[in-house]
C-alpha cells in the first residue's frame, strides 16, 4: 500500500531551476519535508520524460515518498510509478484506472464543483483544486477558485483535497484552515535557491496551523 501523505506536495518544473539538478533538488526538498512529488515537465520529449521519471522513481522509492506522473499514463506504467495526475483534458480517469489498477494513486485536477463530484464518483484518490489563487506558473489555468470554494468543497467531498496555485509561506496557513489535506507548490520550492530550507519552513507552517 502506498503511503499517501498529500500535505506538502512538490510539482516539478525544471524551467525554474536555473541549471540546478532536478534529482538533487527533489532530494533536498524531501529532506526539508516534502511528502509527495509529481513529475510535471511540459517541455520534455518522451525519452527524456521517461529517463527523468525512472531516475526519480528509483530515488523516491528509497526515500519512501510517492512519485506521481503528470498526464502520461504510458510513462507511469513504464517506470511503475506510484501514481498519475490527470487534468480535465487528459485521458478519462476510468481508462487510466483500468490500466493502472486500484493500488496506484490517481489524482484529478478540478476547478468546478461538478468536476469534483464527478471525480469522486469516478474513483479518483484525490482532487487537485486548481488554481486556488491566481498564478503566473500555469498560463492556461482557469480562473482562481478562492479559499471559500475550497472550504465549501471540504463539506461535500470525502476524498482528499489538494490545493494548488499561488501557494506560498504567506497563505499556506489559510489553505490548511479550509480543511484541505495538502498543498501543492511549484514556484515556492522550485524557484528557491535553498529548497531544503524553504520546504522546512512550509512543513513547519503546515504542522503548526
Ligand atoms: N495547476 C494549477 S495551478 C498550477 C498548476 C500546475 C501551477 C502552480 O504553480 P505555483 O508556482 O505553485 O503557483
Ligand atoms: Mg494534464
Amino acid at each position: 500500500m502506498i503511503n499517501s501523505d498529500y500535505s506538502l506536495y512538490l510539482v516539478t518544473d525544471r524551467g525554474l531551476l536555473q541549471g540546478r539538478s532536478l534529482l538533487e533538488e527533489v532530494r533536498k526538498a524531501v529532506k526539508g519535508g516534502v511528502s509527495m512529488v509529481q513529475l510535471r515537465e511540459k517541455e520534455a520529449g518522451s525519452r527524456e520524460f521517461y529517463e527523468l521519471a525512472q531516475a526519480l522513481q528509483t530515488e523516491l522509492r528509497d526515500l519512501g515518498v510517492p512519485l506521481l506522473i503528470n498526464d502520461r499514463l504510458d510513462i507511469a506504467l513504464a517506470v511503475d510509478a506510484d501514481g498519475l495526475h490527470l487534468g480535465q483534458e487528459d485521458l478519462p480517469l476510468p481508462v487510466a484506472r483500468s490500466l493502472l489498477g486500484r493500488e496506484k494513486i490517481i489524482g484529478l485536477s478540478i476547478n468546478k464543483r461538478e468536476e469534483a463530484w464527478e471525480g469522486e464518483k469516478m474513483g479518483a484518490d484525490y482532487l487537485g483544486v486548481s488554481p486556488v489563487f491566481a498564478t503566473p506558473t500555469k498560463a492556461d489555468a482557469p480562473p482562481a477558485t478562492g479559499l471559500e470554494f475550497l472550504a465549501s468543497l471540504r463539506q461535500e467531498i470525502k476524498i482528499p483535497l489538494v490545493a494548488i496555485g499561488g501557494i506560498n509561506k504567506e497563505n499556506l496557513k489559510m489553505i490548511k484552515e479550509t480543511g484541505a489535506d495538502g498543498a501543492a507548490v511549484i514556484s515556492a520550492l522550485m524557484g528557491a535557491s535553498d529548497i531544503e530550507g524553504e520546504a522546512r519552513k512550509l512543513r513547519q507552517i503546515w504542522e503548526r496551523s
